[in-house]
């Protein structure tokens, strides 16, 4: 057991029991021209944080941790699409819809995939989900059940949506997160502050908020002498 820096309190990371979940770093979400774009958002906010993702990925790949990757979108025949997902946004082009960087949030699509900075490595499970949350409609609880995982690491974008709607899930399933403040992000600084706030708050009503630096830290400590 390793502690990890954390609000409201320190995080006792379990490394054999914990895996990391990086929720939808795909193009559509990052790069002009997909989903997040279309949907009127400023997606250069998002940036800050593939650089301590990257480092983030190397320490736990180098430690052998479960690191489990979500993209969201869905079938090309739109048949797991609600029509009222759908519906929302408004915009020019929505989900389906033909963009540069081909259909919206359509498996298969260029920007469904994950963005090259931070690509999965042979080995490591890509859970693609129909909804905001990654236990919705997807195999990630049996994932986790057949690896013993009882504690996730959470980054990945957007903060207040995907992310905080998968940690309220994990959260009911009896499941520990520790979510990561520079590896999440939101089109809105001030919903990524609240959001985060959130989480700790009320002795941690769904978890931790700790960072990068803390859990490298920890991947990366000399083990203690028996
Ligand atoms: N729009 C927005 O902030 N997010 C999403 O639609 N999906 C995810 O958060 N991945």
């Amino acid at each position: 057991m390793t502690s990890v820096p954390a609000r409201p309190y320190d995080f006792d990371l379990q490394p054999g029991k914990a895996a990391m979940l990086i929720i939808d770093m795909q193009r559509d979400f990052m790069e002009p021209g997909g989903f997040g774009d279309a949907l009127g958002n400023d997606v250069s906010q998002l940036r800050r944080t593939i650089a301590p993702l990257k480092a983030l990925l190397a320490a736990g790949r180098a430690a052998g941790m479960l690191i489990i990757h979500t993209r969201e979108g869905h079938k090309p025949d739109l048949s797991d699409l609600h029509e009222t997902k759908k519906a929302r946004g408004r915009g020019a082009i929505t989900i389906g819809d033909v963009g540069p960087m081909g259909r919206i949030l359509v498996i298969g699509e260029p920007g469904h995939d994950i963005i090259p900075e931070l690509y999965p490595i042979v080995g490591e499970p890509v859970i693609d989900k129909p909804g905001k949350g990654a236990f919705y409609n997807t195999g990630l609880s049996d994932l986790i059940e057949e690896h013993g995982i009882a504690q996730l690491i959470v980054c990945g974008v957007t903060t207040e949506v995907c992310v905080h709607t998968t940690v309220r899930e994990a959260n009911d399933r009896g499941i520990d997160c520790l979510v990561l403040s520079d590896c999440t992000g939101s089109y809105f600084p001030e919903f990524h502050e609240v959001a985060l706030r959130m989480i700790a708050a009320q002795g941690g009503i769904f978890g931790w908020v700790g960072d990068s630096t803390g859990v490298i830290a920890a991947l990366t400590a000399p083990a203690e002498p028996a």
